[in-house]
């Protein structure tokens, strides 16, 4: 590792922030069950606590993503509690997620539905997003419908375009300015047939139907497996168009599984794409980076850990790419030299100098060897073990 190198990695952490979701830190499941952790969070005081401890050892995840039904049970009434738990644990709520998907109403959809009450119901709790968004101070409202049908011929797909066109336009009438909408799209799941935003075309198209504060979310998990991710990705950059990032990782569909842990030369080509844009451009991309992820098997913390650095260890290598020689290699139609410039990068073992970025802020070298040395964990399992035992539920 020349010292070139070191620059560049100490640049790229210096500007690297990635929020954590409440949800990640909840006991989360699938259909065919939750298995419950004695230390898991239940309430949203407790999300901001072990998200606090993820930043006070990694010092690169200053905030956290909240779902309104989720961490706001009193609504706008939650705010004055929410700055109190960012206060205390030194954490700041992040994108704020209305949930338009769980309530019984929503059966036929939320900004899609037929029923024009259920429509203005929907618009009503995006509107009290945005307001809770705007009394935390809070950029980001990050909108994912679930919005869709399972069986051709039920539902009108060119009528509840036009009704998501209109409620994303009040929505983005709401808005403050400097607040973004970030308009989420996932191509199956929980509907089967059809979804409504179902690609980043259709996102971009609403997003931009919308007004000048909507922007595309990509979650990596919401993709075919043969997608290009990293294409989509350099285009909506190129359009100015996209807002940030859900990262997780899949095998599959939508699996939320630890960012890197199946495919991290995926991610690594999505990061390389930033970097070469921000290269290209001389400019900063305007991206929420963030994490979205069902950490239902491994311990919640842990894994909120093991993500944030393995995070920080592709963000690193992508940026360890030569722009200027890779641009030349490009140009000259240089195949393999061009191909290797990011193997290279990506199989550049950055760990050691990551280590040294992390003494020089005073942070732990290995923060999950801290956080498991911390006694943390047995504390919060002993505080929370009877509330959590409750929880047990089963599919049917
Ligand atoms: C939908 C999704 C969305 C969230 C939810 C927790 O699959 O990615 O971003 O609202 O997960
Ligand atoms: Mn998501």
């Amino acid at each position: 590792m020349d010292v070139r190198q070191s620059e560049k990695i100490f640049h790229a952490l210096e500007s690297f922030r990635i929020e954590l979701p409440s949800w990640g830190f909840a006991n989360t499941g699938t259909r065919f069950g939750k298995f419950i952790q004695p230390a898991a969070a239940t309430t949203t005081e407790e999300k901001f606590s072990d998200a606090g401890q993820v930043h006070q050892l990694t010092g690169v995840c200053p905030t956290i993503a909240l779902h309104v039904l989720w961490d706001c049970p009193q609504g706008l009434g939650s705010t004055d509690d929410i700055r109190k738990f960012a206060e205390r644990y030194q954490v700041l709520p992040g994108s704020i997620n209305p949930n338009l998907f769980q309530d019984q109403e929503y059966k036929f959809g939320s900004f899609g539905n037929p029923d024009r009450a259920v429509r203005q119901h929907a618009l009503q709790h995006t509107k009290d997003s945005i307001e809770i968004a705007r009394r935390l101070h809070s950029r980001d409202v990050s909108m994912w419908f679930a919005d869709g049908s399972n069986y051709p011929g039920t539902a009108n797909i060119r009528q509840r375009k036009q009704w998501f066109t209109e409620m994303l336009k009040q929505s983005h009438a709401a808005l403050s300015p400097g607040q973004r909408l970030l308009i989420e799209y996932k191509p199956f799941e929980p509907a089967f047939y059809h979804t409504d935003i179902a690609d980043w075309g259709m996102s971009l198209l609403l997003s931009r139907a919308a007004g000048p504060q909507a922007k595309v979310l990509v979650d990596t998990g919401h993709h075919y497996a043969a997608q290009n991710i990293e294409q989509i990705v350099a285009w909506l950059l190129s359009e100015n168009m996209l807002g940030g990032f859900h990262f997780n990782d899949r095998r599959y569909a939508d699996d939320d599984l630890t960012i890197g842990s199946i495919d991290p030369y995926q991610v690594f080509r999505i990061f390389h794409e930033i970097h070469s844009f921000e290269w290209e451009t001389g400019t900063r991309a305007d991206i929420a980076y963030m994490v979205d992820q069902s950490h239902n098997l491994k311990g919640k913390i842990e894994e909120a850990i093991q993500t944030v650095t393995m995070a920080q260890q592709l963000f690193s290598k992508a940026a360890l790419v030569d722009h200027e020689e890779l641009s030349h290699l490009q140009m000259s139609r240089d195949l393999v030299a061009a191909e290797s410039v990011l193997q290279d990068a990506f199989n550049t073992d950055v760990r050691p100098t990551i280590h040294e970025w992390r003494d020089s802020k005073g942070l732990p070298r290995d923060p999950l060897k801290a956080f498991l040395e911390s006694g943390y964990i047995e504390r919060i399992t002993k505080e929370r073990a009877a509330k959590n035992s409750q929880g047990i539920t089963s599919y049917a």
